[in-house]
């Protein structure tokens, strides 16, 4: 995780602080349970220890006098508060700097330091993320605080990280680098014979030679018919001459991760596999051309789909354009067809392009680039690897 300093902090909590506004609510509550994985908690707060709640309170005037009796309370009149338990006691104060740490105990437990924090802060509506926030929490805490109504908001986290940071976008630049180094230095090992999951090994660890924490998400590769299955798993088939592979990956890197699709053929392919992937090829190029911010998610659909519906490939094109991604593989915006591509895409927001062709029986083609998007166009993260048809002599 990237080490921002205490402005960029301050930004990202005055984004809150105006969903907060918007809701009319007092608090913003990000619930962050034992291994969840959740990164809204290392967004707003800088710490990224597996147990912890954040409480981002509006109000301003604190009264600290007679509310701070409780031994775990610094003062201090701080409105951000970060509560966690004795194992990350020491790392919470290094990471999270503009937060009051509060440390659960035997004598202070999680929902009595909630308490007296609603209380101390005159907290009346409560906001938090309904997608990411247990119901069994919430239950308990409606019971626990009858005095405070919990309001929730769907993908209210999520929306706070759609548009980048320039140091956010800056470290997307850098896993999307690595991504294409490790791909490129994958096409020689790639021939005749060799499996699929062999192939997804060998990429994993040229990913991690090239600078990757780790993987985003399990290497896709797909070769002939297995092809069809837009979101196949590395199997033991072997490769064959004269098929289509997809390879589908994405690396983890200080906290955020890279997304990019390539289909490159096994030696010469039959005319009409060549025609599918030209097919792709011509409706990603013209999406990538044709982003941009101020359209909607649905539009931008519409662009490649439309391509694909032209050369009579539309209804195997079964599944959305293409996706936000940041600290998680899939974040908004969406674009897709329907109402999942409704939202207009800001300048600042990165997403994926990556139209498909999936035939049973046949096999099937992807193409998948990472674009930033600006007033003007975009700027394409892993414009490194060509997509030209690969065919490779082997
Ligand atoms: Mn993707």
């Amino acid at each position: 995780m990237l080490k921002l300093d205490v402005v960029d902090m301050r930004t990202r909590i005055k984004k809150a602080l105006c969903v907060l506004k918007a809701e009319k609510a007092d608090a913003l509550l990000v619930w962050n349970s034992e291994g969840s994985g959740q990164p809204a908690t290392a967004w707003l707060s800088g710490f990224t220890g597996s147990w912890s709640i954040l409480l981002i309170a509006a109000k301003k005037q604190i009264l600290r006098s007679s509310t701070t009796r409780g031994a775990f309370f610094v003062k201090g009149g701080r409105e951000n508060f970060l509560i966690t338990d004795g194992r990350y006691a020491e790392q919470s104060k290094r990471e999270a700097k503009e937060y009051e740490i509060l440390i659960t105990s035997e004598a202070h437990p999680t929902c009595a330091i909630l308490r007296r924090l609603v209380c101390r802060c005159k907290v009346t509506k409560v906001l938090f993320d309904g997608t990411v926030t247990p119901y069994s929490v919430v239950e308990d805490l409606r019971r626990e605080l009858p005095e405070v109504v919990f309001s929730s908001q769907k993908r209210a986290l999520q929306e706070l990280r759609i548009v980048k940071g320039k140091e956010e976008l800056g470290i997307l630049s850098e896993a999307a680098k690595i991504a294409c180094r490790s791909f490129k230095k994958l096409i020689p090992f790639i021939q005749v014979g060799i499996t699929e999951r062999e192939i997804a090994r060998r990429l994993e660890s040229l990913c991690l030679l090239e600078g990757a924490d780790n993987l985003a998400f399990p290497i896709i590769v797909a070769s002939g018919k297995n092809g069809a299955l837009s979101h196949a798993k590395a199997t033991d088939k072997k490769i064959k001459r004269g098929e289509l592979l997809t390879i589908d990956f994405g690396v983890r890197y200080k906290g955020y991760v890279s997304d990019m699709t390539r289909t490159v053929a096994v030696g010469e392919i039959s005319p009409q596999l060549f025609r599918m992937y030209e097919a792709v090829r011509a409706a990603q190029e013209r999406g990538c051309r044709k982003i941009k911010a101020g359209m909607t998610g649905k539009e931008l659909d519409t662009v490649c789909r439309n391509s694909l519906v032209r050369r009579g490939y539309g209804k195997y094109f079964t599944h959305g354009t293409g996706h936000g991604i940041g600290m998680e593989v899939h974040e908004l915006p969406v674009a897709a067809p329907g109402n999942f591509g409704r939202g207009v895409l800001p300048a600042g927001s990165v997403i994926t392009c990556e139209p498909g062709v999936y035939i049973k029986g046949v096999g099937g083609v992807r193409i998948e680039d990472t674009l930033v998007l600006t007033k003007k166009g975009n700027a394409n993260l892993a414009a490194r690897v060509a997509k030209k048809l690969l065919i490779l002599r082997c």
